[in-house]
């Protein structure tokens, strides 16, 4: 699946609305006032754009299936822990994603709620799964909250693609809420990038996903870091069919600590395997001096035991990310992407 296959796998919805139905009865909100409610309700930012903004040509049909009556799109951003997410120990980061996505679920519902008693109407977007399964292995999402949120002021992508925040860094998570009121002024991008093109995230990933240009390889990320994902369950499915009841040949294709993390994650939410790239990110004011002045120490601390850390590390055979992988005798190349991309 290459990425112009993912911008144009969900378009050929002819009936697709094009500009937000009218409404009569539409409220005005002050964005002062919307901000307290979002505050209020947990978040730890908020911003507000409107439905018509350039950035979201690509963006607004998607909107528009979902809530015909869009006029405002809010992003809420959540703080993680960031020694969670830091952790060698990646099944308490795996927690802190999890956990902080259910969060957001609590916080923009709450956020609703207030609206409604005030004759808003919405849509609370989830932060990520579940998504449309329907158009997989297509764009099975109809919002992206990291444009959303840089639009809002909330941030601007770094070099690893993620969403930094000039406080907090990229130690966020984001939702939106699609309403039907308008507000009496809204919120613009961030003129300068908290990202100081340290480059840490480049050494970090383990896959090489994550490219010194700016650009960033979907597949390859995902073949490792969402291994419990979809993709890796229907390799499953298939290792499981293909060993017609031979334990062994199935072994051969999954061993038990696999299986076991594929229940874990069926059981607790997705074991997520990576998430290097934000962990090792040093921007934003709260976590800079953590770095500069002390940039050996960082990567003692924090650097170092990612790229140490024993496991094994998927990717498709005889691909780029195989080769980056045999150069870090921590990293055990584990053959995966077999399957799910048809
Ligand atoms: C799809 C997806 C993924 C994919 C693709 C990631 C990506 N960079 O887009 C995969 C599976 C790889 C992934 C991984 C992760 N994700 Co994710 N993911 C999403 C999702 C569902 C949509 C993202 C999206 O809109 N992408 C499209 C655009 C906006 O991304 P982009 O970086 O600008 O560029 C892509 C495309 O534009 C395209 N592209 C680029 N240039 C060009 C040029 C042309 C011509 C074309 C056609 C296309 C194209 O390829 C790019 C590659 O991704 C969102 C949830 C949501 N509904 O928004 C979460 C989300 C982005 N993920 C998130 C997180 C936390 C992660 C992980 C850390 C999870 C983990 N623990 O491993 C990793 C980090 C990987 C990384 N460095 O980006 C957070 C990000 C928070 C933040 N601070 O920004 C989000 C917002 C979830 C959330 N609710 O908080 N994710
Ligand atoms: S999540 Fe892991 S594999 Fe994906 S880009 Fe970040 S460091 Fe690389
Ligand atoms: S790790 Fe460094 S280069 Fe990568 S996004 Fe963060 S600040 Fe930018």
């Amino acid at each position: 699946m290459k990425a112009s296959e993912l911008e144009t796998a969900d378009r050929s919805d002819a009936e697709a609305v094009k500009e937000p139905l009218g409404n009569p009865n539409a409220k005005r909100l002050l964005a002062d006032d919307l901000r307290g409610i979002c505050i209020e309700a947990g978040a730890y930012d908020a911003g507000f754009v409107e439905i018509g903004r350039e950035a979201f040509d690509k963006e607004r049909e998607g909107m528009l299936r979902v809530y015909p009556r869009t006029r405002t799109v809010v992003s809420i951003v959540q703080i993680m822990n960031r020694e969670n997410v830091r952790s060698p120990a990646r099944y308490l980061s795996a927690k802190e994603f999890n956990y902080t996505l259910d969060d957001l679920n609590g916080i923009t519902r709450a956020i609703l709620r207030r609206l409604n008693a005030m004759g808003v109407r919405g849509v609370v977007m989830n932060g990520a799964f579940p998504m449309d399964t329907g158009r997989y292995p297509g764009k099975t999402w109809d919002v992206s909250h990291k444009i959303v949120a840089v639009e809002a002021g909330m941030g601007r992508m770094g070099l690893n693609r993620l969403v930094i925040h000039p406080r907090c860094g990229n130690f966020i998570e984001l939702a939106s809420i699609l309403i039907d009121a308008e507000l009496d002024r809204y919120d613009a991008p961030l003129a300068e990038s908290p990202c100081i093109d340290c480059r840490l995230c480049v050494a970090a990933c383990p896959v090489g996903a994550v490219h010194a240009d700016g650009s960033f390889d979907l597949l390859t990320c995902m073949t490792h870091a969402y291994r419990d994902n979809a993709r890796g369950f229907l390799e499953w499915v298939e290792a499981v069919g293909a060993s017609g009841g031979d334990v062994a040949a199935y072994r051969g294709r999954f061993r038990d600590s696999e299986t076991a993390s594929l229940w874990q994650s069926l059981m607790y939410g997705m074991d997520y395997k990576c998430g290097y790239c934000m962990a090792v990110c040093p921007a934003g004011e709260d976590v800079k001096p953590e770095y500069l002045g002390r940039k050996q120490d960082f990567m003692k601390e924090v650097f170092q035991p990612l790229k140490d850390r024993v496991e094994p590390v998927y990717a498709m055979t005889g691909s780029e990310a195989e080769a980056r992988i045999g150069k870090n005798p921590n990293k055990e190349f584990r053959p995966a992407g077999l399957v799910g991309t048809r």
